[in-house]
């Protein structure tokens, strides 16, 4: 027989412990299904809004759940790990010479940091169970690529609420929470989940440079600049090339105008999300010319290097043919031959743009600096 008290004593000490590893919000939700959140994933599958992520479909019986997927979960840890950044991430919004890349994977990749305070925690977790006598705890844990929704699961265990731009906001971190989730078979008291405070705000809505969400809390990821830039492997869709404006990696517009994060501010103590210097403004010049090993070189530790070099150039030369830079010909010129079909045709893409469809004001522009 578990005693309440040993239990309880565990969560508090948990959440010290959490916060000692770099965690910043640390709750406990219940291991059963929340039915109308596997409702809704299931409408979002039904309605094809994943795109080609149909790994996000695959596992749909074991996402649902934690139950589903591990039957002898008892409890939820949910845990959040602040990135919240120092500088303004729409700064640099419309410039022609340089990139933007979002803020997520400005820094060290998350995946390998969180993982990295789940495992310790977990490991600490087992050892205090059978020093206190509570048995041999199981564990799993995990961060973003597994079968599991770690949102809603956020959100029951009070982190934050799922915001009108469907990702969790927090009372102290905003929108700046990676998420991270521990199944348990110990029985935890869970938490009280978050309620909603949008309020009447509809800022990240209309935020949004590619209309895409088709209401408050829905997103349609197939009209995503996150996914046309980082998961869409074939070329982009035109009626979305001119909206990607200079953004080559992801895309913070509706997390960047979300009021809550005027709260955020602990993202310093976090040092492995300090932006590295050359990803945080990044000439677009010297991106056109990176090779698969250039590529692999200046990407290594982050999560960029995921989406490999033809599919980063893509992105590149999609905005270079935004930039309305004619400095760019050159380095474009010489991708019209790329062996990766998809990356030539972004070429061709740029390169009409570039000469044929700068804007007037651009134009002005350079004639001015001569
Ligand atoms: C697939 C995915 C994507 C896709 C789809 C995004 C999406 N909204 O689903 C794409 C590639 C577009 C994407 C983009 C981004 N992602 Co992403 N992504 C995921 C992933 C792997 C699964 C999310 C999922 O389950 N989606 C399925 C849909 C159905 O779930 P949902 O969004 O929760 O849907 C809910 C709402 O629609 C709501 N709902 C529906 N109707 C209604 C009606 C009402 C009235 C209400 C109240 C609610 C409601 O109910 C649904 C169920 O809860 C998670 C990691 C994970 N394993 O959970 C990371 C994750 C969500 N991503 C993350 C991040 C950081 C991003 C980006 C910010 C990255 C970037 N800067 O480019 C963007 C943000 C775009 C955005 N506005 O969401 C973080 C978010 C952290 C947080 N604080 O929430 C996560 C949790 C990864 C992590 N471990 O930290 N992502
Ligand atoms: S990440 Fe960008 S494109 Fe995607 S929903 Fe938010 S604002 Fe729109
Ligand atoms: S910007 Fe406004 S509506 Fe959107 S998530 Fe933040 S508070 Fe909610």
């Amino acid at each position: 027989m578990v005693n309440p008290a040993e239990i309880d004593s565990l969560k508090h000490d948990l959440a010290a412990e959490a916060a000692r590893l770099g965690f910043a919000a640390c709750g406990i939700a219940p291991a059963e299904e929340d039915a109308l959140a596997a409702q809704r994933l299931e409408q979002w599958l039904g309605d094809g809004q994943h795109g080609d992520m149909a790994w996000m479909a695959a596992r749909a019986h074991h996402r649902r759940s934690p139950q589903g997927l591990w039957p002898d979960a008892r409890s939820v840890i949910a845990l959040g790990m602040s990135y919240a950044p120092a500088h303004d991430p729409l700064a640099l919004a419309g410039d022609g010479e340089r990139a933007r890349i979002s803020v997520y994977a400005q820094g060290k990749d998350y995946h390998d940091v969180v993982k990295k305070a789940l495992k310790a925690l977990a490991r600490w977790l087992v050892a205090e169970s059978t020093k206190r006598g509570l048995g041999e705890a199981g564990v799993k844990v995990f961060v973003d690529t597994a079968p599991v929704m770690e949102k809603p699961l956020g959100q029951a265990a009070g982190l934050g609420w799922q915001g009108k731009h469907t990702n969790l906001v927090s009372r102290d971190h905003g929108s700046w929470l990676f998420l991270g989730a521990i199944y348990t078979t110990l029985g935890f008291a869970p938490d009280e989940a978050e309620a909603d405070h949008c309020g009447t705000c509809n800022a990240c809505q209309t935020a949004c440079p590619t209309d895409a969400f088709p209401a408050p809390y829905q997103l349609d990821a197939r009209r995503c600049i996150s996914y046309l830039t980082i998961e869409l492997k074939g070329p982009v869709p035109l009626e979305f090339r001119k909206a990607l404006g200079n953004r080559i990696y992801g895309c913070d517009d509706c997390l960047a105008v979300c009021p809550w994060n005027k709260f955020a501010s602990d993202a310093a103590a976090m040092r492995a999300f300090v932006p590295r210097a050359e990803l945080v403004a990044p000439k677009l010049a010297e991106l056109l010319t990176l090779d698969d090993t250039g590529f692999r070189a200046l990407f290594s530790g982050s999560p960029i290097k995921r989406i490999g070099r033809d599919r980063f150039i893509r992105n590149c030369l999609y905005a270079a043919g935004n930039s309305g830079d004619p400095g760019l010909i050159g380095p474009v010129d010489a991708l019209l031959a790329d062996p990766d079909p998809v990356v030539a045709d972004a070429a061709r893409w740029a390169k009409a743009e570039l000469v044929h469809a700068e804007p007037a004001e651009e134009k002005e522009r350079r004639g001015a600096e001569g």
